[in-house]
């Protein structure tokens, strides 16, 4: 990508409903108009729709299914917790690398790519992260909390992506207890949190989020054909995808502060009205234990109460539940 396409394409968004003329971005930019005009070629040919009219200029009418740090890095500066972005066109997986720049820094960041070749979700499963069709993204955070209260970090992160993905959605969005978010029986949604602790405490949280947005229905294969759903095929149209992470980032930020600086307690209610495994048999798996039985309650520390069917009652911390 040329050094000002950033610039550019920030332009055009901020300027949708309007043209701008090549000469008021050369002097903005300090470029010639013919390099102007060369970055524009660029970015018709990566699939941006410009209309370029004499006289009046160039206006953006459509972007392809692509991430601009020129576009993202505005939206979260709207924001306080994350001091920068970085956007990708294709990643191992988002939370690799969100590890590895955490080196020799304190910042809170993000990172997004268009594609992950080996996205991963809990216990190192695989997870589909297709070219332009999802987010798939990964959060860096600092909070300073005790270790005690990181648990919780996923129930309130969770209640955030549910507000967000109900933005756009026409059927109801539930939250499957401790990790997953979804729509009509389908996980539109997942995500996993990991930490990174030194003597001193906590140095960082590293959530990793993957939400499907614009695939079709036959754009999951295999088991995912049954199981997975995404946010357009349960709204009228096409999901705008910075208008979703706009709203995404906004909701994070809020529960984020929320998780900072209030107990679970504070929002118990809530996420127990939100979720979507009462009143149904499940088959839980902890620690490579199944337990056949049924949800009864959440606690104050966002441990799951279950009743297996001998009607015994069991805490359970993290696990996974077949709906
Ligand atoms: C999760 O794991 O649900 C957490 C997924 C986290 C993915 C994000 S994307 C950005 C960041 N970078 C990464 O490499 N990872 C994170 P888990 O609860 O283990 O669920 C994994 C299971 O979900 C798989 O075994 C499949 O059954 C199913 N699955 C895989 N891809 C899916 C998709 N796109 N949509 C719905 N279900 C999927």
């Amino acid at each position: 990508m040329s050094k000002y396409s950033k610039d550019v394409i920030q332009m055009l968004y901020e300027h949708q409903s309007e043209y701008i003329s090549g000469q008021y971005i050369a002097t903005q930019l300090s470029i010639s108009r013919t390099a102007v005009k060369k970055v524009i070629d660029r970015l018709k040919e990566e699939g941006c729709h410009i209309e370029s009219v004499n006289q009046r200029g160039y206006r953006l009418i459509d972007l392809p299914d692509k991430w601009y740090s020129g576009i993202v890095l505005p939206l979260i500066q709207q924001q306080d917790c994350f001091d920068h972005v970085e956007v990708h066109s294709s990643v191992d997986s988002t939370q690799l690398l969100a590890k590895q720049l955490l080196v020799g820094n304190n910042d809170s960041y993000l990172v997004l790519s268009d594609e992950q070749t080996k996205g991963r979700g809990r216990f190192n499963r695989p997870w589909n992260s297709s070219r332009g069709k999802g987010l798939w993204m990964s959060l860096v955070l600092r909070p300073q909390v005790p270790f005690s209260m990181i648990t919780t970090f996923n129930l309130f992160i969770a209640l955030g992506i549910r507000d967000a993905i109900q933005q756009f959605s026409l059927d109801p969005v539930t939250v499957k207890w401790p990790n997953d978010v979804y729509i009509d029986g389908r996980k539109v949604c997942g995500f996993l949190t990991e930490m990174v602790a030194n003597n001193d405490g906590i140095e960082a949280v590293i959530c990793g989020i993957g939400i499907n947005m614009n695939h079709y229905a036959e754009d999951f294969e295999g088991e995912l054909s049954s199981k997975a759903t995404s946010m357009r095929l349960h709204a009228n149209e096409k999901i705008n995808r910075y208008a979703f992470l706009q709203r995404l980032i906004k909701e994070i930020n809020y529960r984020y502060n929320q998780f900072v600086k209030q107990p679970f307690s504070d929002i118990r209610e809530e996420y127990i009205e939100a979720s979507n495994i009462w009143n149904k048999s499940l088959r839980f798996t902890e620690n490579d234990e199944t337990i056949d039985g049924r949800a009864i309650d959440i606690d104050q520390d966002g441990f799951l109460i279950i009743e297996d069917k001998q009607g015994q009652q069991r805490k359970l911390m993290s696990a996974d539940i077949e709906l």
